[in-house]
This record gives C-alpha cells, structure tokens and sequence, in this order.
C-alpha cells in the first residue's frame, strides 16, 4: 500500500494540474506534458516512484487503440511457447490478453496498492501507455526491453471512438467523432498528443535499436509472419529452425489472430476493467477503416497536423489518402 503522505502529496497536486475534457469521467489532467486520464494520475507517479526494472523485462507500450491487445498476445505467446508443452493450452484461451499482460497505471499500480512481484517469473511482461519520457528512470537505464506499436492516427481515432462510445453508453455522454477528432488534432486526448507519444518512442528505437523495436499495427497485418519473427527475436525468444520448420510461428499467429481471439468464451463475455467488456478490444481490426467515419474536411484537417508534427522525422503513415 502506498503511504497515506505520497497519497496526500498525488491528491494535491492532481488537483493543481491543468484539466481538458475526456470521455472517461472526470476528464483528463495535463501530467509531464501529456494528457493523462485524470483517476490514473496517482497511480503513474507510484509507478515512477516505486518501479524497479530488471534487465530481462519486457515492456509493451502503446497509444491507446493501437494494437496493444494483439501486441500483448503475441509476446505472451513467443515467451510461453515452451511452458505450456502446446500452444493449444496456452493460457491466452483463457484470458483476455490485458489479464496476461497487466498495465502499469491500469492494474498493477491501481488504488494505492503497491504490486507484489514476487510471483511473477521471468521475463515478466508489461504494458504501459505512459509516453517515454514519463517511464521510470530504472525501465530506461536497465537492458529491459521496449516494444512499442504505433498506428496510423486516423484509425487509432475511429477505433478510440467507438471504444469510448460503447463505454459511455454506461454514462449516457455521447460524442461525435468530429469532437473526438478535434480533441486528437489539439493532442487533448488520452496520453496525447499522440505525436509526441509517437515521436518519443520513435526517436529511441532509432538512437538504440536494442532498447525500443517500433513496430507499425499496418506492418503487422500486412506481413505478420517476419513482424512476429524480428518481435521474437527482439524480445530474446528467436523461433530456431526446428520450430519454424515445425510450423509454430504460424500456430502462435493463429492463435492470435484477431478471428480466433474474438471468438474465445473469455473475449466474448468478460470484463476485465469496471467499465470495458473484453469484446469491446475486437471490434473489426482492420486497416483504413477511419473512410467510414471522418469527413473529408476532417481528414484533410488531421493530415494537416500529421504532417506539421511529424515532418523531418522519418515516421509516415502511407495509408492515409
Ligand atoms: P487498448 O489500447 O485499449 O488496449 P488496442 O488493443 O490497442 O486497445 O486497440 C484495439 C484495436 O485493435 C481495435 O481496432 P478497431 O477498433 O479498429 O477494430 C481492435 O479490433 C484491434 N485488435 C484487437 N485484437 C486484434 C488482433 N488480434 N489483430 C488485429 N487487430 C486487433
């Protein structure tokens, strides 16, 4: 448990920090320079506080809506592969990823409680999405890995949309996608703006390839197979040639395929959060999907601001006209 004087000391300067309006009741606070769901606030600085990194941790980071629920399977199942003697009772069959995988500011660091660790083996998987400069110093000075998954910003915007709006059914609020894209164009959204999210770990993986692999959510649909195959060896569990002649890169990527973990029991029916059903992360898991939804002015709008904030930095989304 955290001690009664950090949690004063979070409460007041909680209170202190710049608010914007979130879908999540009661809205966003502006924490180190990113937006932050106000109620995660105390749990981020317990997390900075008290996490200690070892150099065999792995780290999943992400912009909400971008791929961390398949991300999180897919490094659950590389690094478990060999525990369970099959992949079919591979405990993914039974867990929504986000149980496997625990978030920092979500789960581990929630309601004052302080994680105990030491049930967990290693290399112990986790998974933030916390912007780089916020992590714990020990995350960035230790070996510990990072992989993060970005996405193209307009479907990371259609897809937070409806996940909000399923959410807030529960809380009889209602936004318009156009409001959700204005708020993503002033960066006022969650753990946003996302281009410094984005730019942040982007910079990283090009400074030190061994810390931060950055993978693309497109890339990942598109060529599966090598992204899963440079994932596994990244995060120090290559596929030997024995197991790829055996044809267990393609066992885990059905396993982990957005059809086969949409239909488990488990991702039908539970919850793994007050307010979010498990189904609510399989909606269609698609690229491009944002045409349906945004007007062309809006997404003439956001590629605007695409370009401005990203300009220079060799980070592009292709698919956007
Ligand atoms: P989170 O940040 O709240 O955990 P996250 O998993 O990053 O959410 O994003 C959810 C998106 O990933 C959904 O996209 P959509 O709304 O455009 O459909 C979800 O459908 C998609 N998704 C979930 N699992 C998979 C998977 N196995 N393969 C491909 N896409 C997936």
């Amino acid at each position: 448990m955290e001690s009664s004087q950090k949690i004063k000391e979070s409460e007041e300067l909680l209170l202190s920090l710049p608010k914007a309006k979130g879908w999540l009741s009661p809205g966003l606070s502006l924490y180190q320079g990113f937006y932050c769901p106000s109620k995660i606030v105390p749990n981020i600085i317990s997390f900075q506080n008290h996490f200690q990194a070892h150099d065999q941790d792995i780290v999943l980071a992400s912009k909400p809506k971008s791929g961390t629920t398949w991300l999180k399977a897919l490094a659950f199942s590389i690094v478990n592969r060999k525990r369970c003697d099959q992949l079919s009772n591979c405990a993914l069959l039974k867990s929504n990823p986000h149980e496997l995988v625990p978030f920092m500011e979500f789960s581990l660091y929630a309601n004052n409680q302080l994680p105990d660790f030491s049930t967990m083996s290693y290399p112990r998987l986790f998974s933030t999405h916390i912007p780089y400069e916020s992590l714990p110093e020990s995350i960035k000075q230790t070996n510990c890995r990072i992989v993060y998954i970005c996405r193209n910003p307009l479907d990371i915007i259609v897809s937070h949309w409806h996940f909000a709006n399923q959410a807030c059914l529960e809380h009889n609020t209602h936004w318009t996608v156009e409001e959700f894209a204005e708020a993503y164009c002033k960066g006022e959204e969650a753990f946003g703006p996302f281009w410094d999210h984005m730019l942040g770990y982007h910079k990283v993986s090009k400074e030190n390839t061994n810390k931060v692999l950055f993978l693309k959510y497109e890339e990942l649909k598109k060529d599966t197979l090598n992204q899963v195959k440079k994932l596994a060896e990244f995060i120090g569990f290559p596929f030997s040639k024995e197991e790829e002649s055996q044809g267990i890169v393609e066992e885990i990527l059905k396993l982990c395929s957005f059809g086969n973990l949409k239909e488990l029991d488990v991702n039908k029916h539970g919850k793994f959060m007050p307010y979010f059903e498990n189904k609510s992360y399989f909606r269609k898991g698609e690229i491009g999907d944002w045409v349906n939804h945004l007007s062309d002015s809006m997404v003439e709008k956001l590629n605007k601001v695409i370009h401005e904030k990203l300009n220079g930095s060799g980070l592009t989304f292709k698919e956007n006209c």
